[in-house]
C-alpha cells in the first residue's frame, strides 16, 4: 500500500485537491521538511519568488465591547479606566498622519461598543474617505457587520452596501476563530456564528467587495477543527472566488482569561509553520497566504516565506490588539525593514495594495495599477 505521504505528495505535484484525511495525516504525523517543501511548491507555483507587502495602518476607534471572548486582551468594559472612544478629530489625525506616509490602506476594526449608534461606524468610513479618497478602507469585520445588523434590524447585505457607497474598500479576515461549535461556543459564545460570518463574506463578494479570512489557532482546538475550519472557507471560495488572503493567527496569552482558565502557553513555532504549510496546501483555491510579522514575530514570519506563506502584512503603525495581548513585535516596521527581511529570506518585495495591484513610487507620489501577477 502506497504511503499516505507518498500519495498526498503525488497530489499537491498534479495539483489535486487534498481531502480532510489527508488534511489531518499532514496536521498530526507529516514532518516538518517534507510540509515546507510540499507548502512552497504550491506557494511558487502561484506566486514565484514574491513576497508582498504593503504600506499601511490600523485605526481601532473604540475597544469597548459588548462581547468577552476570552482570548481577547484589547477589549474593555463601558465603565473601564481602559476604555476608549476616539473623537472625530483623532480618528482623523491618523488618517492625515496615514496620508502623510504615503500608506494606501487603512485596516479599521475594534469593539462593538455598548451605546454608540451604527451612524457612528458608517460616519468613521464616511469621514476618513471624504478626507482621503485615495486610502482603502478596509473595514470591520463580519462580526461588526452582524453587530451592525442587531443595532439595525437592517439585512447585513444593504448594510454593507450603504457602507461600499460611503467609501467601503473591502473586508478584514477577523472574527473567523475557530468555526466549529464545539471551540467557538467555548471562546466566543455570543457574537456571530459560523454560519453568519460565512454569509457575511459571501455577501460581501457577490457585491463585487474582496475579503480576507482567519483562523484563531494554539489555544483549545484539535487539529481537526483546524482542517474543518480551512474547508468550510475552501468552500465559500469555490462558489465566490471573493477571498483574497488567508491569516493564520497564533494564540497569544497574555492578559486573557482563555490563558488563565488553561494554562496555555504561545504556540510554539514549530506549530506555526506548519498551521502556515498546511493552511497553504488546503486552501488551494486561495492565491495569498500571509505571515502577519505582528503576530508571528519577525523571524518566525521570515521564516514562513519558505512554508507556504507569501505576504507579510504591511508597516502596521497603532497596532493594539496583539500588543495588549502580550506581542513584543516591533510597532511598526520601514519599508527598507521589510524589503531588507525579505530579500534576507530569499524573496523578493513587491509593494502591493489592498487589491493586489503593484504600486509604483515616485517621491511622494504612488499609483497601484497592474495586478501583480504581470510583475511576478
Ligand atoms: O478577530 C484577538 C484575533 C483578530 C487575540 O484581514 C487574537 O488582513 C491571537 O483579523 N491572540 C483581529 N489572536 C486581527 C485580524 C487581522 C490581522 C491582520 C490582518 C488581517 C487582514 C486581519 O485577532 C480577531 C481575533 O481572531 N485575536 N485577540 C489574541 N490574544
Ligand atoms: Fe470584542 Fe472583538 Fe475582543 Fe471579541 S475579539 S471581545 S468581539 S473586541
Amino acid at each position: 500500500m502506497t504511503h499516505p505521504l507518498h500519495r498526498i505528495r503525488d497530489k499537491v505535484e498534479n495539483g489535486q485537491r487534498l481531502s480532510f484525511e489527508d488534511g489531518l495525516f499532514l496536521e498530526e504525523q507529516a514532518d516538518l521538511f517534507t510540509l515546507g517543501e510540499l507548502a512552497n511548491l504550491v506557494r511558487e507555483r502561484k506566486n514565484g519568488k514574491f513576497t508582498y507587502y504593503n504600506v499601511n495602518t490600523h485605526l481601532n476607534p473604540t475597544n469597548v465591547c459588548v462581547y468577552r471572548c476570552t482570548f481577547c486582551a484589547f477589549r474593555a468594559d463601558l465603565k473601564s479606566p481602559k476604555g476608549y472612544v476616539m473623537s472625530d478629530e483623532q480618528i482623523l489625525e491618523r488618517a492625515a498622519e496615514a496620508d502623510r506616509r504615503g500608506a494606501t490602506e487603512m485596516h479599521i476594526v475594534g469593539g462593538l461598543h455598548h451605546q454608540l449608534p451604527y451612524e457612528w461606524y458608517l460616519n468613521v468610513v464616511k469621514l476618513i474617505h471624504t478626507h482621503y479618497p485615495r486610502l482603502h478602507l478596509k473595514a470591520y469585520t463580519a462580526v461588526e457587520w452582524d453587530w451592525f445588523h442587531r443595532l439595525t434590524g437592517r439585512p447585513t447585505r444593504d448594510l454593507l452596501a450603504e457602507f461600499k457607497a460611503a467609501g467601503l474598500g473591502s473586508l478584514p479576515g477577523g472574527g473567523a476563530e475557530i468555526f466549529h461549535p464545539e471551540v467557538r461556543d467555548q471562546i466566543c459564545e455570543h457574537k456571530a456564528d459560523t454560519e453568519a460570518w460565512l454569509r457575511i463574506h459571501r455577501e460581501a463578494h457577490q457585491l463585487g467587495l474582496r475579503s480576507n479570512a482567519t483562523m484563531l489557532y494554539g489555544h483549545i482546538e484539535k487539529p481537526w477543527h483546524r482542517i474543518d475550519h480551512l474547508i468550510r472557507l475552501r468552500e465559500l471560495q469555490d462558489e465566490t472566488g471573493g477571498f483574497q488572503t488567508f491569516i493564520p493567527l497564533a494564540f497569544h496569552p497574555d492578559n486573557t482569561k482563555l490563558a488563565a482558565q488553561y494554562n496555555i502557553p504561545r504556540p510554539s513555532v514549530l506549530t506555526d509553520l506548519r498551521v502556515m504549510a498546511v493552511s497553504r496546501l488546503m486552501l488551494d483555491n486561495f492565491p495569498h497566504i500571509k505571515a502577519y510579522w505582528v503576530m508571528l514575530g519577525i523571524k518566525t514570519a521570515q521564516l514562513a516565506q519558505h512554508y507556504g506563506a507569501d505576504d507579510l502584512d504591511g508597516t502596521v503603525v497603532h497596532e493594539k490588539i496583539y500588543h495588549d495581548a502580550g506581542s513584543d513585535s516591533p510597532q511598526e516596521l520601514t519599508v527598507a525593514e521589510i524589503r531588507r527581511l525579505i530579500e534576507e529570506a530569499g524573496r523578493i518585495p513587491v509593494e502591493r495594495d489592498t487589491l493586489y495591484r503593484a504600486v509604483k513610487r515616485d517621491g511622494q507620489r504612488w499609483e497601484a495599477a497592474e495586478p501583480v501577477e504581470a510583475v511576478a
